[in-house]
Formats: structure tokens, sequence, C-alpha cells
């Protein structure tokens, strides 16, 4: 009798919740109510409260019709969301581009701007054209400060007509160059790149344009200050417009200005500045009086203009398995897009994610996917991968597979790649990426597979900087980079660019079959590393085909801590266990066979077909350059044999681009110079 009694009231509690009852589909429509069933004749009007419904459901399909949905705080799935192999849970919107998941608000009531508050633009057609809207007004929460130092500063930003606009910078389009560096701020280079920084530091700012300027209201500088692999946006300190002294506020990561070259032209371009709003597409911030001064460059009532305000990734899953997400459109946050975290079998195909404040889509775990995505727009990078147990070697098997990866980076160019990928045993095929500050995709740890991508239009901004790039580690091994497609890639003043750098001694690593096409300085770059494989690859019109040197000696630190501690590295994946010993049997000796020399490298079958350049030589097998010198000027030092070793004398070049990354990358590379292309 009493487990009738128990049964009866579950029996209840079930009915009283009509969302528990409603088996395994529910719906969500722009004209739906929350206080509906969710059915497909009346269903749910919000996405989070879909979700919600489905926590400890099991197996099913959240329906999410057509229309833009605005995500406040995003959505979050966790342990209990999930399906089984069989039957997945999926999320699913009607298509890309018909079902949108949105981090931004709309903003209205513009109106033109008064004489008053145009008095300090520059630009007379500006004082015509600008609108303005008053946030505060129409219920926005207040701005956030940019901070004084950043990159993708993750706070509001401005879409229009489904694109970014640009806060208000000058000079529109190129950059400013300065020469004269008046504090530098830090001490000389010691191990090749690293300074000690001492004080935020000062130049000579080129011209008077700055006079124009209200420093009070806040002016921050976006450039290469020292070396052109380290971009970042300051704030300016002080200005002196009598003598044109410009003293930053916060430190550089390295200091001002060039230590090897004190005529170095230093590049950078002003942002944020209200008085050089002066053409469509840009705007201002006002964050002390929660206004937007914006000059659309297009009807502002058949186009919405939309504030980005989700301060989280729009869509997030911790702990998730086998869930699909699908056929949605996912954009105009302020952090990333979309984060599959500590996941197993799950995937998001066929979505559209697009004007993030940070990056596009993370993916983590096991057997967890992006497929056939459209990842666009982002600040900092498109789609990042890690998955597996380097240590156990044991696969994550992730991929990212048929996704069209571009015009990322658009504030963080150190960071802005179109793939990241990391641990072991994960793939990454079939992508088309192009249009990036840096180089496409970047790599460490072991056992991946990087093939049949197409590449084009990136590097655009950086130098010594790699297409495919991975660097200063020994035990990373068992990668393979081939049958991909690079071609019309930036080549920067300075280091330039290289279709595959192996940088600062990284080993173990395959290369082959790779066709590459003009643009890039080098093919292959070999930085001092071992036991790579670099074979059957198709080199056109490049200056050179593959470099390869012996950075070693001066770079590999086996006595102290630091990212140049190759040993240290091989010793925190146990690189003496048996499972490695028998994986990687070379590297097991590694300390005994002369550490910081590159031995062991093969290279053949290289085919090479030059057009100008007398560096491009055609060499049947195996002949390559070595040279102890850092690739420098783009230009090899000397050509032998393999056998021979011509050690070139250390060149302020040459510890220019050798040391750069000790510091805050530890894996990527670096960016920039002229035949640039554009992010915007
Ligand atoms: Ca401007
Ligand atoms: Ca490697």
């Amino acid at each position: 009798m009493r487990r009738a009694i128990l049964q009866l009231a579950m029996l209840s509690l079930v009915l009283a919740s009509p969302l528990l009852s409603l088996a395994k589909d529910v719906y969500v429509s722009t004209t739906g109510n929350d206080s509906n069933p969710g059915t497909k004749e009346e269903p749910l009007a919000a996405v989070e409260r879909a979700v919600d419904a489905m926590r400890e459901g099991g197996p099913g399909t959240i329906w999410i019709g057509e229309g833009e949905y605005y995500l406040e705080q995003g959505v979050a799935l966790d342990a209990k969301h999930g399906g089984t192999a069989e039957q997945p849970l999926v999320i699913r919107g009607a298509g890309a581009g018909k079902t949108r998941l949105s981090g931004s608000r709309v903003v209205e009531d513009f109106r033109p701007i008064s004489a008053a508050e145009a008095e300090p633009l520059i630009s007379k057609q500006a004082k015509q054209h600008v609108l303005v809207a008053d946030l505060k007004s129409q219920g926005f929460p207040p701005l956030e400060k940019l901070p004084e130092k950043h990159r993708a500063h993750g706070r509001e930003e401005v879409v229009f007509d489904d694109q970014p606009m640009q806060s208000a910078r000058w000079p529109n389009d190129d950059f400013a160059v300065f020469t004269e560096v008046i504090d530098a701020g830090a001490s000389q280079p010691t191990h090749w790149v690293q300074r000690d920084v001492y004080r935020p530091g000062s130049f000579r700012f080129p011209g008077d344009r700055a006079k124009r300027w209200d420093f009070d209201r806040g002016v921050w500088l976006h450039g290469f200050w020292c070396y052109d692999w380290c971009d970042e946006a300051l704030k300016v300190g002080t200005y002196d417009p009598n003598t044109g002294e410009l003293r930053l506020a916060v430190k550089p990561a390295y200091g001002i200005g060039s230590p090897w070259n004190k005529d170095s032209k230093r590049r950078f371009y002003a942002l944020h500045v209200f008085e050089e709003l002066d053409g469509p597409g840009e705007y201002y911030l006002d964050r002390e009086n929660n206004r937007l001064y914006f000059w659309p460059p297009g009807d502002v009532v058949e186009k919405p203009v939309r504030l980005t305000l989700c301060p989280k990734p729009l869509f997030r899953a911790d702990g998730v398995s086998h869930l699909v997400v699908r056929d949605l459109t996912i954009e105009n946050g302020r952090d990333l897009g979309v984060s599959l975290a500590n996941c197993l079998h799950c995937r998001i195909e066929d979505c559209l994610v697009r004007n993030m404040g940070k990056s596009g889509i993370n993916l983590s775990g096991a057997h967890v996917a992006a497929v056939g995505c459209e990842v666009t727009r982002t600040a900092s990078y498109g789609i990042s991968v890690y998955g597996g147990d380097r240590k156990t070697l044991t696969p994550g098997q992730c991929s990212v597979l048929g996704c069209h990866v571009h015009h990322v980076g658009r504030l963080d160019w150190m960071g802005g790649r179109g793939i990241t990928l990391g641990g072991c045993g994960n793939r990454v095929a079939n992508n088309l990426i192009h249009h990036g500050p840096t180089g496409a995709v970047s790599y460490g740890g072991n056992e991946h597979v990087l093939e049949l991508n197409e590449i084009h239009d990136v590097c655009i901004h950086y130098s010594d900087v790699g297409v495919f790039y991975t660097g200063r580690d020994w035990s990373s091994r068992g990668n393979v980079v081939r049958w991909n497609y690079i071609h019309d890639v930036t080549n920067n003043h300075g280091s330039g660019s290289s279709a595959i750098y192996l940088d600062d001694c990284d080993s173990g690593d395959t290369v082959t079959g790779n066709i590459v096409l003009g643009g890039v300085g080098r093919g292959v770059l070999l930085g001092g590393g071992r036991d790579n494989t670099i074979r059957g690859n198709i080199f056109i019109d490049l200056p050179i085909g593959i470099h390869v040197d012996a950075r070693g000696p001066r770079g590999i630190t086996l006595d102290k801590p630091g990212s140049w501690n190759l040993l240290a590295k091989c010793e925190q994946v146990d690189y003496l266990s048996p499972l490695w010993r028998q994986r990687y049997p070379r590297l097991a000796k590694i300390m005994d066979d002369n550490p910081l020399m590159p031995l062991g490298n093969s290279m053949r079958s290289r085919r090479a077909s030059k057009k100008h350049g007398s560096t491009g030589r055609t060499t049947p097998s195996g002949t390559w350059t070595i040279s102890r010198s850092s690739p420098g000027k783009g230009r090899p030092r000397s050509s032998t044999s393999p056998s021979s070793r011509a050690f070139g004398r250390k060149s302020p070049a040459s510890s220019r681009s050798r040391s750069r990354r000790s510091d805050s990358r530890g894996g990527p590379d670096q960016p920039e110079n002229r035949r640039r292309g554009t992010l915007r």
C-alpha cells in the first residue's frame, strides 16, 4: 500500500511538471512563452529554460526556431546533461543564419551629434555624420573600463550589419612610425630576447597629430614596441606638446625600441581616440557617460546597431557526454563563442561563430569535434583544441574538420591564429584558413595529424612567424604535417614568414607532401631541432626551400628553470618511462648524444622551383642549409651537404629573431610587414 502511494505521488509530480513529461523533444521559439510546456505547439521562449528542462533528461532534442535569442549570461550545460552513444542530446537551430544566439542588444534612438559635442572631432565631415545614442536611458548596464594594457579586451564592442566596427583610430588603415626612443625603460637583452623592463618608457611622437587629442579622456596606442612579434595596446600616460615626448602609462613587455637597432622604425596606431572618429564604421564608446558615438556605414533604422554585452561564453558545456550542437549562429559576445570543456563524444557542427570579443570555439576532452563550422571576426584565435594525455600517450581523438576559419585576430594579433592544438593524438584536417595577423595553426604535444588544409593570406602583421608553428620542445614528437596547400602568405620584413616553422629546437615531427606556392620566405624553418623528417614537399617560387640552423648552443639551458630548459620539459612527461622509450627511442638517448646540436634530421625528395633569387636552389636530395644564425635576412649563410656544419657568427639580427619566445607565448609564433593584406 505504501509503495502504491509513493508511486502515485511520483506520478502526480511528473504530471504537475509538464516539462518533465515532455518526452525527448523541447521546442523554443521567439513567439514562445516560458510558462508553456515546450511542445511544438506551445514552445518555450528562452533557450536557457529549455536547457534547464533537459538537465538529467538524458537524450533528446532541443529545437530552436528561427530568430534571434539574446543570452544575457550565456547557456550552460553540465555533467547532468547529455545523451548516450546511440542517442545523443541534440541542440539544434533552423540553420546557421536563421537561428541566432546573440550576446548583444540593439541600440536605438540615435540622434545627430550636437555642435558642442562635435567640437573636438578633427574631421569636418564627421561633425555631419556622427550619431549619438544614450545607452543609460535605454537600460544598458554601465560600460566597463578598458584595461590599461590589452589585446582582446573583452569589453563592449559595436556590431553593425553583422560586422564588428572599428573603435576610432589614427591612422585609419596603416601604421604611424616612430624612430626616436627617449627612454626605453628596459635593460639590454640577456639570453637573446629577455629584457628587464623597469618603467613604461617614452619616445618622440612623430608630427603634431597628438596635439589634437585629449589625453585626460584616455588614449591607447597599439603597436610593436620592441619586437615585430609582440604587439600590445597600451594606455598613454603623458604627452608633452612642446617636446613631443609621449610616455606610456604601463610597461611594454620588452620595453620601447629595438635593442639591436637604435634607428629601427617602430609601428603603432592610436586607438579609442574620440577626436579621430572620422570615417564610416568608426565609433567611440564614452565609458564615463555611457554614450555611443557612431558614424554608421549604412542606415541605422534599416540595419540594427548592436552592442556586445554577454561577458561569458555564449554556449558552454563542461563535463558533458554525447552532445551535438548544430545549425546555429552564435555571435556578438564579449567572450568565447562556444566552450566544450572536459567533454566526451561531443561535437559542434554546421554552426557560424562570429564577432566574438575573445575567441570562437574551445574544445577539450576526448572525441570532441568541430565539424563544418565557420568561425570569423574573432578578437583572438578561431578554434582551440586540447585532448588526450601526453604522459601516457593516450590520444584525445579530438578534431577540427572541414571548418572555414577566417578574419581572426581582430584585436589580439599575437594570439590570433586560426587553430591552436595541444595534448596528444588530435587531428586538424580539411579546413580553409585565411586572413589572420599571425600564423594559421600552432601546435604542441604529440601524435597529432595536421593534413589537407588550405591556407592563404595569413601572417599579415607579424614577422618571424610560421603558417604552421611549433616550438621549443624536444618531447613534442610524432606530429605529422602533411598534404597541406599554403599560398599567398605575407612575408614581412625582418625575419619574415615560413610555411612550416619548427622553432627553437622543436623535434620529432614529420613534414611531408605539402605544397607551398609563393609568399612565404621559407618552405620549412628547422630551428635547431632534432629527429625531424622533411620529405616530399613541393616549394614553388620561394627564396628558400628549407632552412636549418644550430641555435641550440645559444638557447638551451639545462641547468636552470625557464622555457629554454628542454630537458625539464622532457622530464615532465616522464620521457624515460618504458612507454616513451619504446615510442621515441632517440629521445631516450638524447643526453648521451650531443643534445644541443640539431642531429637526426632527415631531408629528401624536395622539389623546389625558383623564379627568382639565388638562394632558391633545386636540390634533388639532401642538400640543405645550416647556419648558426637565425633566419635573419632570409638568406642562408651557406649551402652545404648535411654532414657539414657552417656556423656563422651570431649577428644582432639573428639574436633578435631567435630569442623571442622566452616569454609569454611558449607556444605560438609571431609576425608582420609590407605587401600587407588587410584584416578588415
Ligand atoms: Ca579614424
Ligand atoms: Ca615537435
